[in-house]
């Protein structure tokens, strides 16, 4: 006899669930919980309250059957080898995200990437109505399932829907280059309430139902009416954030303040130690950022070993074309700066293709005097904010692009324009030249916003406006 599918009151959809597979070396397999804000901020908003989150387990195929991970129960989609191509490598991330990100490389259209899409996001919104209780809470995450509030709100009108975009929403000069645009927008229509990084994304979402789908709006709220279900839809910012507690816990642990001190030691102790931390990506300006410290080097405003540059790049989907031609230029980049530059035993550059544990990453941003973040475009950017959560002993210095969702918050760090190459160059040296005790007086005000403003906060205050969204039938 099958057992009853259990049913939950808050059900999270994600494109990925919060686990990884792993393999022991008997060839057992196990899950373990990946570590990050989003799971930390569900965590707290679960407690006490039976919650289900639905994603894809990261592997094509079958799926594995739904099972609980640290009172959680998981319930895997599966997705077939030619789905991640097209729905996740090809209309998520060649077609939405560069348009979502201003365009930065073109953005690649297919009618069939879209079917898939489609498809996929069908599967979700079945699988989420299948363990959401009645009148559960639902809350939709990211540009991956734009299509699955308005399929859940058509299978299950009892259930209350919110979505969260963790990217940009584009002007709408640029949203209606797709072909898809009307769909889209109806899909994210079918929630009750859409949560934003920065208020000027919820402001261009708002426009674009106005402009592109001809709906009354007022304010930050769109008027839908449809078939006798008269709604109204509010979109506001209600800007991420990180553990701050936990992070913090992390960086000043012991081991990880001797780490830090290790790192300094193994590149030579510089007097200033430079860090970006990104994923390889296109958005995150990293070109442009090894530009303005390439002129720095050849100017002799910096060189090796007193300062050293350290750059993680993260490895990220390396099966989409702009991700490996843009992986061939930093390489490229990097290898010209060090050889141009680099002393014997001091790189002009210390380049790493790699991703690390969560303790090197707070060794990492413990061990640095300016943390250098460039994007071109960026949602919110958690790496500046996990910086400054990391330095509780008030060092540092950041440098924070202005076209991130960070810049909003983060009023004292030392704002670039990542296009000015030249103001670039001239905000890194005044990041290395402030006096110490200025920096101090920044680097503890950041921290007072990130500590008061944490990812547990961001959770509870989106539930909050989810369930404080206009009932239906208040037109
Ligand atoms: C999207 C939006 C928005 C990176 N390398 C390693 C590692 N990381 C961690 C960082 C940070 C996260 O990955 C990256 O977050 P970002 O916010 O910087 O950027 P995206 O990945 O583009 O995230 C963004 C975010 O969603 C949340 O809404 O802020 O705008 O684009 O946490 O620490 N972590 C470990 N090893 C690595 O090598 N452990």
């Amino acid at each position: 006899m099958p057992r009853s599918q259990p049913t939950f009151d808050l059900v999270i959809a994600a494109n990925r669930l919060p686990v990884d597979r792993v393999v022991d070396e008997h060839g057992d397999t196990s899950w373990r919980t990946s570590p990050g804000g989003l799971v930390t901020a569900m965590e707290s908003v679960m407690r006490g309250r039976d919650g289900a989150w639905v994603g894809w387990a990261g592997e094509a195929g079958e799926a594995p059957a739904s099972f609980d991970q640290e009172g959680m129960y998981l319930r895997p989609v599966p997705l077939s080898e030619d789905e991640v191509a097209h729905y996740y490598e090809g209309f998520s991330n060649d077609t939405l995200w560069p348009i979502y990100h201003d365009v930065i490389v073109p953005a690649t259209f297919h009618r069939f990437w879209f079917a898939a899409y489609e498809a996929v996001n069908r599967r979700f919104a079945e699988a989420v109505c299948e363990v959401a209780a009645r009148g559960a809470t639902v809350w939709v995450h990211d540009y991956q399932l734009q299509l699955v509030p308005a399929m859940v709100r058509e299978l299950r009108p009892d259930v209350r829907i919110g979505w969260f975009n963790h990217i940009p929403f584009p002007a709408v000069e640029l949203f209606a280059q797709l072909p898809w645009r009307r769909a889209i927008l109806e899909g994210l229509l079918g929630a009750d309430y859409l949560g934003f990084q920065r208020v000027a994304d919820a402001q261009n979402f708002v426009r674009a139902c106005r402009q592109l789908l001809s709906l009354p709006t007022k304010g930050d709220t769109v008027s839908v009416s449809r078939a006798g279900d008269a709604r109204r839809v509010r979109a506001s910012a209600v800007p991420i954030s990180i553990d701050f507690r936990g992070l913090q816990e992390l960086a000043r642990r012991p081991e990880t303040v001797a780490r830090a001190k290790e790192i300094r030691e193994s590149l030579g102790n510089p007097q200033t130690l430079l860090l970006g931390v990104d994923r390889l990506d296109y958005t995150k300006g990293i070109g442009h950022r090894l530009k303005a410290y390439g002129e720095l080097l050849a100017e002799d405003r910096v060189s090796p070993p007193q300062e050293m540059f350290v750059q993680v790049a993260t490895p990220s989907r390396e099966r989409v074309d702009a991700y490996r031609e843009l992986r061939i230029e930093i390489e490229g980049e990097v290898g010209r700066m060090n050889g141009e530059h680099s002393r014997i035993g001091a790189p002009a550059v210390q380049y790493l293709h790699h991703s690390y544990p969560r303790e090197e990453m707070a060794a990492l941003y413990l061990a640095a005097d300016v943390l250098v973040v460039t994007p071109l475009r960026d949602g919110m950017n958690l790496v500046a904010k996990e910086y400054v959560t990391c330095r509780y002993d008030e060092g540092g210095a950041l440098v924070l692009s202005e076209f991130t969702g960070a810049f909003h918050e983060l009023h004292q760090a030392f704002v670039c324009n990542p296009h000015d190459i030249e103001g670039v160059k001239q905000t890194i040296m005044r990041a290395i030249e402030t006096p110490g005790r200025e920096k101090r007086r920044l680097m503890r005000a950041m921290r007072r916003r990130v500590a008061d403003h944490d990812v547990q906060r961001w959770a509870s205050r989106f539930l909050d406006n989810l369930k404080h969204a206009p009932e239906r039938g208040s037109m």
